[in-house]
């Protein structure tokens, strides 16, 4: 099940990996390179060792679909993941300050993943109506799912160096190629830096909602999620936590269904539910930020 595969990957960055500064005031400990690999036959991808916010992911996951940019659209939902980013108190990287005000004031995260997957390299604004002009990248792979299902160029990237100056966040996970086999559909993304405690638990089972949704878009079954894992770190103080956390037996995984829409351009985070998910409490860990 993943909490399995997960231990592996954690066991593997705490044997393996070497102490390291970082952009952040808390030092990680890292390896260069790991690799996720479930099959979604096993069950949905969600831990069970710890509770987790199974409502923000899907949210966060509807918003990206829709290509939405506007903060308050995940406020109004209770996904607050994004409230981190441009508020008054913090300047996100190295934005200029014209930017940066541009994009407290209006509520907006910039060209983020959402905008790149639906509308890639389009002319940005902040707070103006969103002007066309970009790339339906998940229009055309779903296309492509659908008319050409032997393609291995089927692929949505997230990474544009043109607009990541404008973008709230640079994106951690960076792209995303689906490949079928005979009806059964893989999902392979790439992500540059993993937070393992916090991030990659939410990451996992984001593109696993994601290839379950894209499978039943092309009449297909989930096959591999597979994720490629850059600079994969454990925050030095995320280790306590990690240990209670691998301490724990996991619960079997839950089931997924999806129901009540007709496209995936039009799916709801309300239309994705879990049918027996048993989890262990939630653990909290501080956000290095
Ligand atoms: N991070 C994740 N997953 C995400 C996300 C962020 O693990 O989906 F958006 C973590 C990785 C890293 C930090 O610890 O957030 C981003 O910092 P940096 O941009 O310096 O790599």
């Amino acid at each position: 099940n993943i909490d399995q595969v997960y231990k592996q990957v954690v066991e593997k960055v705490l044997r393996e990996g070497k102490k390291k500064t970082n952009r952040t005031a808390t030092d990680t400990i890292a390896v260069s390179g790991c690799m996720i690999d479930y099959d979604m036959a096993n069950g949905f991808p969600l831990l069970t060792t710890k509770k987790m916010a199974w409502k923000t992911i899907r949210v966060e996951l509807e918003g990206f679909i829709k290509g939405v940019t506007d903060k308050s659209w995940f406020q109004e939902r209770d996904c607050k993941i994004w409230n981190e980013w441009c508020t008054p108190a913090k300047v996100p990287y190295g934005h200029d300050e014209a930017t940066y005000q541009a994009m407290a004031e209006e509520k907006d995260l910039g060209p983020i993943y959402g905008f790149q997957w639906r509308n890639f390299n389009g002319r940005y604004e902040f707070g103006a109506e969103k002007l066309d002009g970009g790339i339906d990248q998940l229009a055309k792979a779903i296309e492509a799912l659908k008319t050409n299902p032997d393609s291995r160029r089927i692929l949505v990237n997230a990474w544009n160096p043109q607009q990541l100056d404008q973008m709230a966040l640079v994106p951690c996970h960076y792209s995303y190629q689906l490949l079928c086999n005979d009806g059964v559909l893989d999902l392979l993304w790439n992500q540059r830096s993993c937070d393992i405690f916090l991030g990659i638990p939410f990451n996992i089972a984001s593109y696993g909602l994601l290839l379950e949704l894209v499978a039943k878009e092309c009449g297909m079954k989930a096959g591999k999620l597979i994720g490629f894992l850059g600079d994969a770190h454990v925050y030095v103080n995320h280790q306590a936590q990690l240990d209670e956390q691998l301490k724990r037996e996991p619960y079997a995984p839950p089931r997924l269904m999806l129901d009540g829409y007709n496209s995936i351009f039009d799916w709801e985070w309300q239309h994705a539910t879990l049918d027996g998910y048993e989890c262990h409490p939630s653990i909290k860990g501080e956000v290095a930020v």
